[in-house]
């Protein structure tokens, strides 16, 4: 069959971008149709996605792909999937959102939630049920948190939502409903159980759909505003991280994973959960993947730390400092630990790693390049270390890590990432989600076929990957 032209809709927590993708075989391209920001906003009772901006946005460049797609040999678009970071939600009552979507980062995520789910839930019986590493922010803590979803009759993850915008159909998407919380690890469907015991309304979840399966047609407006009439919706995995697993180009089975963007999403690709007391006290997950796969990772933190930092000091010439950081002497900086929940919210991240310095009775980096140094030798540090726990607690040899996502391009951390862990990385592709949002649809609408293996080799034999040896 020939190739095919879709669209992907790629929201990640700090922007957002709309993918024209050509797909089939010998062929897998992108090209942008549209990137825009992604800005959280502050109201007095917390901080928020600006969900109605965010879908301005895709429906502008969905609107842009079509016009992309019109240049493509296939002519028009076969589909749209939609994919965004995991855990958040809007609630709904007789299909109207009720307020404004709670950002992860939201302070008031640490609160209540937790301790009520472990009144209700031990830990660790949660985890032998659920199988997910412990995020304050996890769904079924942020519902537990205060009383909101009680006035709601419909819950939809961001994705999810999205899509009951464009089609009217209410679903919600597997490989994302596995980081709510509550869905069973063994069977990936609701535990009603749970639900139940947790005092929420098993009406507020809806019937659940796989990635590659129809959702349905835009809506009559919809099609108007982006000029594509009927346009079909595929589910493709909606959380951002298992579509970015299908684009990791993995050679062999000895092979773990950073995707690295915001987060750095650090693991490996299992055929079945681990569920042990070590992983649990490690704070491992086994979220659900495209075609029944487990994400086995952890979350460590990602470029969020650099990013605030650059914020803070008011500097975009991150290009700049990463060269400078280069020639900062490698033992001569602190590695501090990223994952102090210190450097979860937004702020001043140089003053966070100062705190932690001086608590920690180590000297504080004192100029740009070196605070850049230690963020890095620090990141890498954090995901050798968590390469480490992964390749212990799941028996699984890996001989080589590959780097994807935005971070990829960060050189030199790729270069800490081979030195930290002894291991080759390879590096790429940038937009691994995109593509595995397109290669899920692709192969739904017949272009390409087979399995992860086939999809991923489609990645290797149409992206350039840089590879790093290690050198200490
Ligand atoms: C990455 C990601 C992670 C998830 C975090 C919060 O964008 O989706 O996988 O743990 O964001 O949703």
């Amino acid at each position: 069959m020939a190739a095919v032209s879709v669209a992907a809709v790629d929201l990640g927590a700090s922007s957002g971008r709309v993918m024209l993708g050509e797909v089939g075989s010998g062929v897998l391209r992108l090209t942008a149709a549209a990137r825009f920001g992604n800005e959280p906003v502050r109201t007095p009772d917390g901080l928020h996605w600006n969900l109605l901006e965010l879908y301005r946005q895709a429906i502008a460049g969905l609107a842009a792909a079509v016009r992309l797609a019109a240049d493509t040999p296939a002519g028009r678009l076969a589909s749209v999937g939609i994919d965004s970071w995991a855990v958040d939600y809007g609630l709904l009552r007789d299909g109207r959102l009720l307020g404004q979507p709670f950002h992860y980062r939201d302070e008031r995520r640490g609160g209540a939630g937790p301790a009520a789910v472990h009144a209700a839930v031990p830990a660790a019986d949660l985890y032998a049920r659920n199988g997910l590493q412990f995020l304050p922010f996890n769904t079924v803590f942020q519902l537990a948190a205060d009383d909101w979803h009680r006035d709601a009759d419909r819950l939809l993850l961001v994705p999810d939502l999205l899509a009951y915008w464009l089609t009217g159909e209410a679903r919600t998407e597997r490989t994302n409903a596995s980081t709510t919380g509550l869905l069973d690890v063994r069977t990936g469907s609701w535990d009603g159980d749970l639900i139940d015991r947790l005092g929420f309304a098993r009406s507020l979840f809806t019937d659940l759909v796989d990635p590659g399966d129809p959702l349905g047609a835009v809506l009559p407006g919809v099609g108007e505003a982006v000029g594509a009439p009927g346009l079909p919706v595929v589910a493709v995995g909606s959380h951002d991280t298992a579509s970015a697993v299908v684009g990791v180009p993995f050679e062999r089975a000895e092979s773990a994973y950073v995707s690295l963007g915001t987060w750095g999403l650090v693991g490996l690709e299992l055929d079945a959960p681990v569920l042990t007391e070590e992983s649990r006290l490690a704070n491992f997950t086994n979220e659900g993947g495209v075609d029944g796969t487990v994400r086995y990772l952890t979350n460590v933190m990602g470029t969020w730390l650099l990013s605030e930092t650059l914020r803070t000091w008011g500097r975009d010439d991150l290009t700049a400092l990463l060269a400078a950081a280069a020639d900062v002497p490698a033992g001569s900086v602190p590695v501090v630990d990223v994952q102090d929940p210190r450097f979860v919210p937004p702020g001043d991240m140089p003053a966070r790693i100062a705190a932690w310095c001086e608590e920690h009775d180590v000297p504080a980096p004192t100029d740009p390049a070196s605070t850049v140094r230690c963020i890095l030798e620090s990141l890498a540090a954090a995901y050798a270390r968590a390469l480490a726990t992964a390749t212990r607690l799941s028996g699984r040899l890996v001989e080589v890590v590959h780097v994807v996502g935005g971070g990829s391009q960060n050189t030199l951390l790729c270069q800490l990432v081979a030195d930290r862990t002894g291991l080759p990385v390879v590096a790429g592709p940038v937009e691994a989600t995109a593509l595995g949002n397109v290669l899920v649809q692709g192969r739904s609408a017949g272009a390409v076929t087979g399995g992860l293996g086939a999809l991923r080799a489609l990645v290797r034999d149409t992206h350039d990957l840089r590879r790093h040896e290690p050198t200490r």
